[in-house]
């Protein structure tokens, strides 16, 4: 066995679903795919050029030759149905920072026996040191499809990506043998709620709603895309669950930890109600693109949700939400409302209809 494929071992015995390495220099190729990007988006500029970091690695890290990438299959675990399509089922399954998540656990695992091996590694957990589907795609460990999505064979979409740079020169490549995607076929495109994705591999970040509903505006009573976001809370998953490339690629066979108790306290009304102590030690914590001092910004969601419903079921929920302590939230509440075509919340004649952002 090479030392490539007893890396691939290793991974593999940690419930890798694939693992890969490839060249450093062989990701360099993909400040292309972030040059067309940001001429076809030029208003995401700001946010995308941050992305060419992930390409000249040698520049940062000039002891590094390789990087190695794994593929981790979340799309194995039971997610409550009330959060389906309102939060993001990644997100849900999140093993980044929860210590209790075996996948957590088998990437720092992952990289022990890197070290073990006698090999100097770097990662970043939190958003890759690399353009993780292009990484994986070079590797040979799938395909990416007109969504932009990487899929592997087994798994569809419904997997994450991870990549270590190291300090030895290794190759371990395999060859993909899925269909591409019939050209004809633009469902996830149609599916997009915002049509950020509008044509086959490429998408605006700045309206996608996984961005809306997490770093993007906590005023959404500003945002033209408010109505387009329907119920989705905390990211989106409309350009995969439309995907016939996933049909039947998600079993629920395994449960994530702690996930059913979380659960069973979120719901839109329950986030409206939810204070503020909890939300920046319970949700910030698991939800971490909403950071502690942007929680708010989770009633504003539920907000805009309730608000895309009609279901008068929600009024007084909407109502106890004009007398939040954040003023954002109760501006929020106000526009809501005044979209029920109610009167004056008590104590705000006279602005209740008209949107407090116009
Ligand atoms: C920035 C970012 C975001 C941003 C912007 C998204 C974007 N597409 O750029 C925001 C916050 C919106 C976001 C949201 C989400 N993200 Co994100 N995100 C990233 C990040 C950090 C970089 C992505 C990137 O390189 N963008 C730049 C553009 C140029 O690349 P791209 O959109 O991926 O497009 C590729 C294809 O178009 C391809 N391409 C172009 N032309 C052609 C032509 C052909 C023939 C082919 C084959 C390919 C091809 O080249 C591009 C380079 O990979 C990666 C992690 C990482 N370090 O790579 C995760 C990552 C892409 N995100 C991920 C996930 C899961 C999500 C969400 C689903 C979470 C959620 N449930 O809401 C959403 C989905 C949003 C969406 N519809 O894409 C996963 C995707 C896993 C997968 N199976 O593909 C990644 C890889 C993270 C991970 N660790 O696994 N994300």
């Amino acid at each position: 066995m090479t030392k490539a494929e007893a890396i691939e071992a290793a991974a593999l015995n940690l419930n890798y679903e694939q693992c890969g390495i490839i060249p450093l220099a062989e990701i360099d190729d993909y400040t292309e795919r972030l040059n067309e990007r940001i001429k076809r988006f030029p208003e995401t500029r700001q946010q995308s050029e941050r992305l060419y970091t992930f390409t000249q690695l040698n520049r940062t890290f000039p002891w590094a030759k390789s990087i190695v990438i794994g593929v981790r299959r979340y799309g194995k675990y039971r997610i409550p149905p009330h959060l389906k399509g309102l939060i993001g089922a990644y997100y849900c399954v999140d093993g980044r920072r929860d210590e209790r998540s075996p996948d957590y656990q088998a990437s720092y695992a992952f990289e022990a026996y890197l070290n073990q091996q006698g090999l100097r590694t770097f990662t970043e957990r939190n958003f890759g040191l690399t353009a993780l589907r292009w990484a994986a795609l070079k590797a040979g460990l799938g395909t990416i499809r007109q969504n932009n999505f990487f899929y592997t064979h087994k798994s569809g979409s419904w997997v994450y990506l991870e990549a270590w740079l190291i300090d030895s020169e290794l190759e371990l490549k395999h060859q993909d043998t899925q269909k591409p995607c019939p050209e004809d076929c633009h469902r996830c495109i149609r599916r997009c709620p915002t049509q950020s994705l509008s044509e086959p591999y490429s998408m605006n970040r700045s309206t996608c709603v996984s961005y809306l509903t997490t770093f993007g505006p906590a005023d959404l009573c500003k945002e033209p895309h408010y109505q387009e976001m329907g119920q989705w809370l905390f990211g989106c998953d409309a350009c995969q669950d439309g995907c016939p490339f996933n049909r039947g690629k998600w079993s629920e066979d395994e449960t994530f930890p702690g996930l059913d108790a979380l659960a069973a306290g979120i719901s839109l009304e329950k986030i409206l109600d939810m204070d503020y102590d909890v939300l920046r030690k319970v949700m910030a914590p698991k939800f971490w693109y909403i950071s502690e001092d942007r929680v708010y910004k989770w009633k504003i969601n539920a907000l805009n949700a309730m608000g895309n419903t009609f279901n008068e079921g929600y009024l007084p929920a909407i109502r106890k939400a004009a007398a939040d302590p954040h003023e954002a939230v109760r501006a929020m509440a106000e526009w809501v409302a005044a979209r029920f075509a109610l009167p004056a919340l008590p104590g705000s004649e006279g602005k209740g209809q008209d949107p407090v952002y116009g």
